[in-house]
């Protein structure tokens, strides 16, 4: 049976700014009111990204124990950070609040060109944030930017610092990473284990096809402006809640529940 769709609103990243889009939240309390727009419009889960009040990326333990408190006091939508951060950040802040046990954190397993710079993931710095995972109990999102990182995620399994079920997030469409033609996808769903759960974030031009495809195929969807600011060509999104309304309508026209929290929470063994 297929599963009743989780959605995640990726609502601010670390290079999305008020240039790309006025909408983008910044301040913890920005973050949880847009998360709180994006529950109401469908969202179960929403990725977050720890700011400064001017908009720099900070994965400050501090920013994270905000943002997380806001957004409890409001919703009962599930909270994934990031440990990507952004390219410039040390392995160490990037994991710095994990010790807060938010519902997931992502996990990235391997280097990627991100634009002009290096997204830096080597072995040893996944194995890191791995084994930080497993010492407070956060369940990872694995990140997947390019095929050879899902045999880095496998091999995890086998070194005993990832267990299943595992919970794949295809990043398809970064300037340097795997592109976002529909056939990657399928390419990548035929590559994880039986059992496993994935999603998809499409970026910029492509976010909204792939939804539209990962609805079809029965996987999962992130959108949002970390990903993608524009609701239409030329457009700019109100916020990441205009993004989640789209692929609920999309899901619903065929057929497919969308997901509580609690649904997603269980969907995804968060236990
Ligand atoms: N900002 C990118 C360099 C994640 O959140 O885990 C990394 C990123 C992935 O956004
Ligand atoms: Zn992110």
């Amino acid at each position: 049976m297929t599963q009743p769709l989780i959605i995640t609103a990726a609502v601010n990243g670390a290079e999305t700014m008020r240039e790309h889009n006025p909408n983008v939240p910044y301040t913890p309390e920005e973050i949880a009111l847009e998360a709180v727009r994006c529950r109401e419009a469908g969202a179960s889960m929403v990725h977050v990204h720890g700011r400064e009040d001017d908009g720099t990326p900070t994965q400050a333990r501090g920013a994270f124990a905000e943002i997380l408190t806001e957004i409890r006091e409001r919703s009962d939508i599930l909270v994934q950070f990031s440990t990507g951060g952004a390219v410039w950040m040390s392995v160490e802040e990037r994991i710095e609040a994990l010790d807060l046990r938010p519902d997931m954190a992502t996990l990235t397993t391997g280097t990627v060109n991100f634009g002009e710079d290096v997204f830096q993931n080597s072995l040893p710095l996944i194995r890191t944030i791995a084994e930080r995972l497993n010492q407070y109990s956060v369940r990872p999102e694995i990140e997947i930017f390019d095929t050879g990182m899902v045999d880095t995620a496998l091999r995890l399994v086998k070194e005993g610092l990832l267990a299943g079920p595992l919970h794949f997030d295809f990043v398809l469409g970064v300037p340097g990473g795997m592109g976002g033609r529909p056939e990657n996808l399928d390419f990548l769903v035929g590559m994880i284990p039986e059992g496993s759960t994935w999603t998809v974030a499409g970026i910029g031009r492509y976010e909204l096809a792939l939804a539209k495809k990962a609805i079809d195929m029965g996987g999962h969807v992130r959108v949002g402006l970390e990903d993608n600011v524009f609701v239409s060509k030329g457009v700019l999104a109100k916020g990441s809640h205009e993004l989640v309304a789209q692929v609920a309508e999309y899901a619903r026209a065929r057929g497919r529940e969308i997901a509580t929290p609690a649904i997603a929470r269980e969907l995804l063994s968060l236990g």
